[in-house]
């Protein structure tokens, strides 16, 4: 785990934004906030950043929370704990409004530095990295600081490729040929396209690299600003664009990624559809995003359980998943699975069917229940017979049904649908 010293990571530290809620995600963030949102298996949506710091070579990392924390701060604390002092590495959980003033939450994503300033004056650091811990890629920041520290900027800015019209939801960048960035809009309602290519727009990942020196004046400043609303995206980056040097830095995981060929993976599964669909891609023969590579694993915090279960039913139904993840404790007697992503613990009985279907752990699907692009929330009890997925106006008198055609279904919309039959 030692990282050498002429590492530009073991200078820096990783400050990790998981406050927002992710509202997007509907019933999903009703008890635990957008970063804590299970993913893939085995994971939460803000393993990804963690881990893609760690395998950085980052041993320094903070992570300010504030809407709904209790689910996230109890998984990183389960998962997240092997850091050691006397290495001087520090995984520091920053809840808000406890420090600077009682009655404060952050107010933006700047805010939630500013209030921590004291936290990472102690890491003796050089570099700060700040990441939002609600998107799921992977990516070697190492790159990313080198570049900071090669081109002298104020700050780097982490920033993709995206369609012109999905970029509304981004902050939205002008380059020179050196990738200077000379214009920087925060979710404009019209994006300027990329010169040359007007489907396309430079977007933010809104991902930054500061040195901590100059992020410490400034934000020391913009807390005394009264017209700023103490955001990285809306007033922080802006401000050096036009009176500093901003750097744009072009997101490419070639070198994390195994398959030279594969695209650039990158997604902000923010809402349920997203969700859905980048749980449902990784089922596919050839998944973009590869979970199994060893060199850049993704880690986190993974209950003990025992070895997946198949098994036949006394009809001598047989219990089985084609093209589908299954992960620790599950016991699928006599269902057919296909396409389906199982976390931890699920289990299923006999003549039922799932097809695409995303089950959180501790999901129960009774007998003969038939479902079909679900998204099941932690612990849900699925009842006998229960068919979902065949008849989209009644899924939406008691599930919510989104736009995409998948339905969410939670414990609270079962007991709904229970009591009113
Ligand atoms: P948004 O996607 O709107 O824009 P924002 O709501 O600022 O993102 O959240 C960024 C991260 O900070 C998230 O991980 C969120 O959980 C966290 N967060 C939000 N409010 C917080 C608070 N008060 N305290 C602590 N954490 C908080 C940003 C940038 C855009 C960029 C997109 C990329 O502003 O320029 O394009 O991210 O997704
Ligand atoms: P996780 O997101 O870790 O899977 P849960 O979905 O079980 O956890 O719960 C998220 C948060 O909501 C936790 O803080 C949990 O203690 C709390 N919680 C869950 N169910 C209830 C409930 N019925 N009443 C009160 N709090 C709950």
């Amino acid at each position: 785990m030692s990282t050498p010293m002429n590492r530009l990571t073991a200078r820096s530290m990783a400050f990790v934004l998981a406050g927002g809620r992710g509202s997007r995600l509907k019933e999903l963030t009703d008890t635990r906030v957008k970063p804590a949102v299970y993913f893939g298996g085995k994971a939460r949506i803000i393993d990804f950043a963690l881990s893609n710091a760690l395998n950085s070579g980052i041993r320094k990392m903070s992570i300010a929370t504030q809407y709904k924390a209790h689910s996230l701060i109890r998984h990183c604390q389960r998962g997240w704990n092997f850091f050691r002092a006397e290495r001087n590495e520090y995984l520091d959980i920053l809840p808000a409004s406890q420090r600077v003033n009682e009655n404060k939450w952050y107010v933006g994503t700047a805010d939630a530095v500013t209030q921590n300033i004291d936290i990472v004056d102690s890491y003796d650091i050089d570099y700060v990295l700040i990441l939002a811990g609600d998107h799921i890629y992977k990516m070697d920041y190492e790159v990313m600081l080198r570049q900071h520290v090669d081109t002298e900027a104020d700050v780097t800015v982490g920033c993709l490729t995206v369609p012109r019209m999905e970029a509304t939801a981004f902050g939205v960048m002008h380059v020179d040929e050196t990738d200077r960035i000379t214009q920087f809009l925060e979710k404009p309602a019209d994006p300027p396209a990329i010169p040359g290519d007007p489907d396309h727009a430079l977007a933010s990942m809104g991902i930054y690299v500061f040195k901590w020196t100059f992020l410490r004046e400034l934000l020391l400043r913009d807390a005394e600003d009264p017209k700023s609303t103490h955001d990285f995206g809306g007033d922080i980056i802006p401000y050096i664009v036009e009176n500093g040097k901003a750097q744009a830095h072009r997101f490419d995981s070639s070198c994390v990624r195994h398959k030279p060929e594969a695209p650039s993976y990158w997604r902000d599964v923010g809402t349920v559809d997203a969700f859905w669909k980048a749980n449902i891609d990784l089922t596919d023969f050839d998944p973009e995003l590869d979970l199994w590579d060893r060199n850049w694993p993704i880690w986190t915090y993974s209950e003990t359980a025992p070895p997946a279960k198949f098994i036949h039913d006394q009809d001598d139904r047989r219990g089985s998943a084609v093209s589908s993840l299954v992960s620790g404790g599950c016991v699928i007697s006599g269902t057919e699975i296909r396409n389906s992503l199982l976390f931890t613990q699920v289990h299923t009985n006999s003549y039922a069917s799932l097809q695409k279907v995303v089950a959180l752990p501790y999901v129960n699907v009774a007998r003969s229940a038939r479902l079909t692009n679900c998204v099941i929330d932690r612990g849900v009890q699925i009842p006998e017979g229960l068919v979902v997925g065949e008849d989209p106006e009644e899924d939406a008198k008691w599930f919510r049904v989104t736009d995409g055609g998948v339905t969410l279904i939670t414990q609270p919309m079962l007991d709904r649908r229970a009591e009113a039959k």
